[in-house]
């Protein structure tokens, strides 16, 4: 079955999804944008992606691309006008990537639900995440971005992770001595794309008039 336009299911607040629609928007690629709601996902989704996590990228060849890390390399494959593929830091910026998506979720998630992860508090759940702050704040020591003195794939993977351990307490957050980190943060949060990444979109149901993203 082929397709009209890519198709991207996704989900405004998710960090993976942000990833992916910053990548898009790197891009410069133009896909059709299905918001979902993770408590009630349309059965299309389910039909292309049985494991349901989104984001989901639905290309026109009818191939389907489940994870967000693939549907970023895919997207910047394609167009990378300003060079966020580097070769040159592939293998250090997979290992962060790894970090990020690994230990760092992991605390982040208990962290942010704190009242439901009951083993410790949440300041020793914050303190676990923050371990992965100071590998970040080392390497802004150095560069503008995490790996050099331009922004790369490393940044826009990572960054929506860090935003939501920030906003689980922001006071705390910019209380902290990452000034770096901070620094870097603000840098991404003001970002035209980063905005346009966050644009309010309603939910997508059969029949409705196609969304494009970006709009
Ligand atoms: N490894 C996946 C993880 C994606 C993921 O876990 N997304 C969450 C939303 S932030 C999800 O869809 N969870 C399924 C659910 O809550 O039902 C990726 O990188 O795309």
């Amino acid at each position: 079955m082929t397709f009209s336009q890519h198709c991207l299911y996704s989900f405004r607040r998710c960090p993976y999804a942000m990833r992916a629609r910053l990548a898009i928007l790197f891009a410069e690629l133009s896909v059709e944008l299905r918001e979902i709601v993770l408590k009630n996902k349309p059965a299309q989704l389910l039909a292309i992606s049985p494991k349901a996590t989104v984001p989901v990228l639905q290309l026109v060849s009818g191939q389907v691309l489940e994870e967000s890390r693939e549907i970023m390399v895919w997207a910047l494959t394609q167009h990378d006008p300003q060079g966020l593929l580097d070769n040159r830091y592939l293998r250090q910026s997979n290992e962060l990537i790894e970090q990020n998506d690994g230990d760092f979720k992991y605390w982040l998630d208990r962290y942010k639900y704190a009242d439901r992860h009951l083993e410790m508090s949440q300041t020793e759940y914050r303190l676990r995440g923050e371990a992965f702050l100071q590998v970040l704040e080392a390497l802004l020591m150095d560069n503008t971005f995490l790996l050099g003195d331009k922004a790369s794939i490393t940044d826009i993977s990572i960054m929506p992770f860090i935003r939501q351990f920030a906003h689980v307490d922001r006071k705390t957050f910019y209380s902290l001595s990452y000034p770096k980190v901070q620094h870097w943060l603000q840098y991404w949060l003001q970002q035209p794309y980063f905005l346009q990444a966050m644009s309010k979109v309603q939910p997508w149901q059969e029949g409705d008039d196609v969304v494009t993203f970006p709009t």
